[in-house]
């Protein structure tokens, strides 16, 4: 029988026009179930094919040659220390690519000032790692040699380096675009509700001032551009590991001013991207415009230790809290100032400024909060550019967030869940529109907090915890709770505060054996959504996941659309899925209407067999009627093609969920050991529970990196520190205790099927559980975590066993 789920309660407030029957989706037998990932065999066998992997005729490798200084201006490039220089070694300088016009932001923010990127530095450099200039020969090895040779022949003019946020802005500070005349690219100040009144009104104000750490992705597979022009008839192929091949298609033929149906992006396999694979990188236009330059294919993969300087990094802000609070630990007003240190360039959607909005927007979380004053900044610094890493902005607001509140609890001496609990949403007042103007469509708060809460055994703890502390030994436990802001849409992003118009397809094609083909505009990196999406087609069309191939990546056979980022493709991609499987659906059973001579309302369609409701035994295949459909003249209809394609742009959808964790502190060492994690998660309709149950952990895992281990390290030179997996750590397996992942279902009233988006929030939630449970087992020293990552130098810290100048 067909199940659909309930209907909506409510209109969405930014609606895409669709009445409710159409947010409506059928989830027959796949949509809910655990199926294991199709994708799996080939990347568990070593048969996926990434950039690295192919080979072109004539391939040329490039190695790229790059700034050692953090802050220097480009004198000269001595290319003719080069032997076979135009022969067997080519060179491209900034110079030579002075017509492609630098990256620059996309999205008009008012009032951010603009630092354009050239592609290569032409003039000055702004971090170590900086390109400066490629090196393009027969193989890889050569390439290499011609780099360091060249390497050693550019001239600099080392100026002073800009190490952070506050040497940016001292007087007299050193400008990395001099024409700005300043370093700060942006600062506005929101006011939103009587900020004024409620801290006159208050019985306490805490304070907090935060340093969240400079992390970011670290994907097994680093970036990697291939690309091969072919002359004859003027055809750009580029291979690239990219998150958004139709954004990278549509950008490189505007860069290097071809037309666009002349460029084809694909995006092989690509082994995890985490946000850091959506912007472009001008390695992307780099390695494309050599191509057509020499003709011949070149390819581009990046070094580990190249990724850890010239990638982007994530996540670092200052950020600074006042709030005032009731005796009875009520939220009534929060000011906060989220400073972001940009990094060299805020080249591709105001990267620099990220962070600090979209933390600033989505900073009340799942607590009510009448009034609030958001001053978001962003100041150039001599580090790589800050972009996109899983939890964008979110996860510093969350981990802030859920600091203080635990500190307010402290302080005032309630409970962390009670408190939590006094100024949480209640779901009958979803949707709600948040103080920051967030339309939270419908969520179970208070819920995951309890099922959190019973799951850990909190009470058992307590005593236990009690008990050690006896002995000398600091347990602790740390509760995050937390919204996600998902299905980034045009909606949803300017909820954000960052609008950019979204534009997402899926296309279904039944073929004439009655198999299925789904094409999508999203771009899986490893979220497995050729499972996903085959079972919304299953169930759309009433076949087997094994009936059905999903396709997308590359922009000559994917339908134009943005790509997989921001939680997005569970909502907009399985919609679009969808709505284009109900069409082709119809499209099969007026065919098979005319078949068995019913009228296509009887007929039902299950494991790929039509039947006529109340008549058993009258019946075809799918695979017949799929025949018919092309080849027979007499049954198929005027358009004999089973496709359509359908568009879908939903309004944003807030997924929820509660994050516990248990820890063990050595107050010897200052190491902590993490013993149990507590993971609830409700992203409304669940497609493949447990494909939510492994980007819970992964994005857990994350998390735990960046609360314990993660930082990109600048000394006040400017000099990256951490250059190499040695210095830079990642947590392992053996850092992760087994995490309980629990689900809760509110579906959204908003999107098709109630579906929420997921992706990230573990990353979310995960530090400032991790945070909290070392606050609480340290509280017997007072213990106030003020940065992260919580390495044992500050955890010793933070006990008074060393002080600040010994760590
Ligand atoms: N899902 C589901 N039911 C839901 C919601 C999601 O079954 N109600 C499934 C989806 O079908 C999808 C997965 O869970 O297979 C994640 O869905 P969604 O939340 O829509 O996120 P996206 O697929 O758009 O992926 C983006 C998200 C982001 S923003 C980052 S960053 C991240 C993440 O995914 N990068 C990843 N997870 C990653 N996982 C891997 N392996 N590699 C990355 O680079
Ligand atoms: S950082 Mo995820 O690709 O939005």
């Amino acid at each position: 029988m067909t199940e659909t789920l309930p209907a909506p309660t409510a209109a969405p407030a930014a609606g895409n026009g669709l009445a409710a029957e159409h947010l409506r989706i059928r989830t027959d037998k796949w949509i809910g179930k655990r199926t294991k990932r199709v994708e799996d065999p080939r990347f568990l066998t070593g048969n996926a094919r990434y950039v690295a992997d192919l080979v072109r005729p004539r391939m040329l490798h490039a190695v790229y040659v790059r700034s050692p200084h953090p802050h220097a201006r480009i004198v000269s490039v001595d290319t003719s220390v080069l032997p076979g220089l135009g022969t067997s070694v080519w060179v491209f300088t900034g110079k030579d690519l002075a017509d492609v016009p630098p990256l620059i932001d996309h999205v008009a923010l008012d009032h951010l000032l603009r630092t354009p990127q050239n592609v290569i530095a032409v003039d000055k450099v702004r971090f170590v790692g900086d390109a400066v200039a490629v090196v393009v020969a027969a193989d890889r090895y050569a390439a290499e040699d011609a780099a360091e040779e060249l390497g050693a022949a550019v001239e600099y003019e080392v100026l002073p380096p800009i190490p952070n946020v506050t040497a940016a802005n001292a007087p007299g500070a050193a400008l990395l675009f001099e024409d700005l005349g300043t370093n700060e690219i942006y600062r506005q100040t929101e006011r939103h509700g009587d900020s004024d009144a409620a801290f006159a009104a208050a019985d306490h104000v805490f304070e907090i001032a935060f340093h969240h750490n400079r992390y970011g992705a670290a994907p097994m597979e680093t970036r990697g551009v291939l690309a091969d022009y072919e002359r004859h008839d003027k055809q750009l192929t580029v291979w690239s590991s990219t998150q958004m091949p139709h954004f990278l298609r549509s950008i490189i033929a505007g860069q290097l001013g071809l037309p666009e149906h002349r460029v084809r992006v694909i995006a092989p396999e690509v082994g995890g991207g985490f946000g850091q694979k959506m912007c472009t990188s001008p390695e992307e236009i780099v390695i494309p415009f050599i191509a057509v330059a020499l003709g011949r294919p070149v390819k581009w993969i990046e070094d580990r230790h190249e990724h850890l300087l010239a990638a982007t990094q994530a996540k670092e802000e200052h950020i600074t809290l006042e709030v005032a609070v009731t005796n009875e630990g009520k939220l009534l007003a929060v000011r906060g100032e989220f400073v972001g240190d940009g990094g060299g360039y805020s080249f591709n959607t105001e990267s620099a400024l990220i962070e600090p909005a979209l933390a600033a927007k989505s900073f009340p979380g799942p607590y009510r909060l009448d009034a609030y004053d958001e001053t978001v900044a962003a100041s150039l610094t001599n580090k790589s550019p800050v972009a996109a890493y899983r939890g964008v902005g979110w996860t510093a607001a969350n981990t802030v967030r859920e600091i203080v509140v635990d500190e307010i609890a402290r302080g005032l001496g309630i409970d962390p869940v009670e408190i939590r609990h006094r100024n949480m949403l209640h779901a009958d007042e979803l949707p709600y529109r948040s103080i920051t103007e967030q339309l939270y469509d419908s969520g179970s708060y208070h819920e995951s907090l309890d099922l959190a809460i019973e799951t850990i055994d909190y009470a058992a703890f307590r005593a236990r915890q009690a008990e050690l502390r006896e002995q000398g030994r600091y347990l602790g436990l740390g509760i995050s709770s937390y919204v996600e802001q998902t299905a980034w849409g045009s909606d949803s992003s300017a909820q954000a505060g960052t609008p950019l118009p979204s534009h997402d397809n899926s296309t279904v094609t039944v073929d004439p054996s009655g198999t299925v083909t789904v094409a999508v505009s999203t771009s899986c990196h490893g979220q497995g959504h050729e499972t996903a999406y085959a079972q919304i087609a299953a169930d759309g069309l009433g076949v087997g996941i094994g009936d059905v191939k999903v396709i997308y990546g590359d922009t000559e056979s994917a339908p134009y659309g943005l790509g997989t980022y921001a939680s997005r493709s569970a909502v907009i991609g399985g919609a679009t899925v969808a709505r284009a499987a109900a069409d082709v659906r119809e499209q099969i059973l007026k065919v098979a209407a005319n078949m068995l001579e019913a009228n296509p309302e009887d007929l039902t369609i299950d494991d790929s067999v039509i039947s006529v409701t109340g008549a058993p035994g009258v019946s075809k295949t799918m695979a017949e009627v799929a025949y018919a459909a092309y080849w027979d003249s007499e049954v198929r209809s005027d358009e004999p093609l089973l496709t359509a394609t359908r568009f879908y742009d939903p309004p944003a959808t807030y997924a929820n969920g509660c994050v516990v964790v248990l820890c063990e502190v050595d107050a010897g060492t200052g190491s902590v050991t993490l013993d149990r994690i507590v993971a609830i998660e409700d992203c409304g309709t669940v497609i493949n529970p447990m494909i939510v149950e492994a980007q819970v952990h992964g994005a857990i895992t994350q998390g735990v990196g960046g609360a314990l281990f993660e930082q990109f390290v600048y000394g006040d030179d400017g000099q990256p520190q951490t250059t190499t997996y040695m210095d830079y750590l990642v947590p392992t397996s053996t850092d992760i205790p087994p995490i309980e992942v629990l689900s809760l279902c509110s579906p959204s009233p908003f999107s098709i099927g109630g579906i929420k988006g997921m992706g990230e929030g573990g990353q979310i939630a995960a530090p400032a559980a991790v945070a909290n449970a070392v606050a609480d087992a340290l509280a017997p020293f007072g213990a106030k975590v003020r940065q992260l990552p919580l390495a044992p130098d500050y955890v010793l810290r933070l006990i008074g066993a060393i002080g600040a100048d010994e760590s």
